[in-house]
């Protein structure tokens, strides 16, 4: 495959960009290669500088449920962009974003929008900590929540997969007030509120893990979180930044019928465009300035290009009931493609799923649940597997750490394509 293109950009963009990219894990670094620059993305292909043409299977890390530049979310912001960018003042299309989030999302009664996901977790911390007058959280190492100060201690996504989940600059007494629990092990959660009991504002969770690689909840884990921080009085975070309208049409809170206090939301909220949000119960989004005194503000907060691509978006849900059951049928079918490939093939390897999320780990255990088990998967080897993939076609997240998303746009040919890719990939595998 030619990219001389992609890597003569990536010189260029190293001399005035650090690491040549906006965003770490877009370097290639841990797959040791060189990252592709993007010309132009359709449906479900992506394609690169130098032409060449690949499946997408990240799908921007999420936002791109329907695909990429879907005609109805083109139409929606070109259409919004006649009428101005940026106003700074309220608009109609704000509420009407507001109405419906309320309406999908189950426990979320009032919500903010905000620029990016990162902004969401951040603001709801704040929120969580300004409600209930307590400063420390409690996050599951290897979750991540953005790149907020409080969220880097033992963080996940770009952050495991450059080795570097603690990071520098991150102040001792920001460090200090969180507190780390291992995912899926309620006995580790419990032990912090028996020691630190009325100090912890609140537990934040990736409900599904999506930046350790996909790591499912064990069956009773959001509800032992539930019944834990009600029991101490503390608020309950649920971090639908991935899972947010990309499991159900209400994330995983309604796939898994456990309500969080707060929610924070993002990626597919803004059909593509830098949005992100957080809402839940109307008390404690009331104590938001200008009605009560928590502080948190935003030029382009409710941005009316972002506004217009994710009221198209939100509303294709709303009106297609079938669509999370495609979603499901087809990802069901990845799964089952991809564990007869290793099996066919001799490779050991884990497949975790929930709905159109999921990662193909290179590990000898039966099952991974936690952070510490799929930090023993096999980097080396998922590095292999992404090159001889793209080389067949498959564009995958280049990192054993993150989540493959199936989107609406993907046809049966490009599921056969992709299984046909990943068992040529498997056997070629040493
Ligand atoms: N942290 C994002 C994935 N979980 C990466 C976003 C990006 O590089 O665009």
């Amino acid at each position: 495959m030619n990219i001389e293109k992609s890597k003569k950009e990536f010189a260029r963009a190293q001399e005035v960009i650090p690491g040549g990219v906006n965003s770490p894990v877009r370097a290639f670094k841990s797959v040791k290669g060189s990252p592709l620059f993007i010309k132009k993305a359709k449906g479900s292909k992506i394609e690169d500088i130098d032409g060449n043409t690949f499946i997408d299977f990240v799908g921007s890390w999420g936002p791109m449920i329907l695909g990429h530049a879907p005609d109805m979310i083109i139409d929606a912001i070109t259409d919004a962009a006649q009428r101005g960018t940026s106003y700074g003042a309220p608009t109609i299309i704000e509420s009407e974003m507001a109405e419906l989030i309320c309406k999908m999302v189950p426990s979320v009664e009032k919500v903010r929008m905000v620029n990016s996901g990162t902004e969401a977790t951040m603001s709801a911390i704040r929120l969580a900590r300004g409600y209930t007058k307590r400063e420390k959280i409690v996050k599951f190492a290897g979750c991540y929540h953005g790149h907020g100060d409080s969220f880097l201690i033992k963080a996940g996504s770009g952050a495991i997969t450059l080795g570097l989940p603690d990071s520098p600059g991150v102040t001792k007494s920001i460090a200090i007030d969180t507190l780390t629990a291992d995912y899926n092990n309620i006995e580790s959660v419990e032990r912090l509120f028996s020691e630190y009991k009325d100090q912890i504002a609140a537990i934040i969770v990736e409900p599904v893990a999506g930046n350790m690689g996909v790591v499912v909840p064990n069956a009773g884990f959001l509800q032992g979180l539930r019944d834990i921080t009600k029991k101490y009085g503390a608020l309950l975070i649920f971090d639908e930044v991935i899972t947010g309208f990309r499991l159900a049409k209400g994330g995983a809170q309604e796939y898994y019928g456990v309500m969080p206090d707060l929610t924070t939301l993002g990626k597919i909220i803004g059909g593509g465009l830098p949005v992100g949000a957080y809402g839940g119960r109307k008390d404690i989004m009331d104590m938001l300035a200008p009605l009560g005194p928590v502080y948190q503000a935003g030029t382009l907060s409710g941005n009316p290009l972002a506004m217009a691509a994710g009221l198209v978006t939100l509303k294709y849900f709303d009106s297609h009931p079938d669509f999370y059951t495609n979603l499901e049928k087809n990802a069901a079918k990845v799964e089952a493609g991809f564990k007869r490939n290793l099996r066919e093939a001799g490779i050991k390897g884990v497949v975790n799923r929930v709905g159109s999320m999921m990662t193909l780990f290179f590990n000898d255990k039966e099952k991974l649940e936690s952070f510490d088990e799929v930090m023993t998967s096999d980097r080396e080897r998922y590095a292999e597997f992404f090159h001889l993939s793209l080389e067949s076609g498959i564009y995958l997240a280049p990192s054993q750490f993150e989540a493959m998303f199936i989107n609406a746009s993907h046809s049966d040919e490009d599921l056969d394509n992709l299984l046909k890719a990943n068992l040529e990939a498997l056997l070629k595998l040493k």
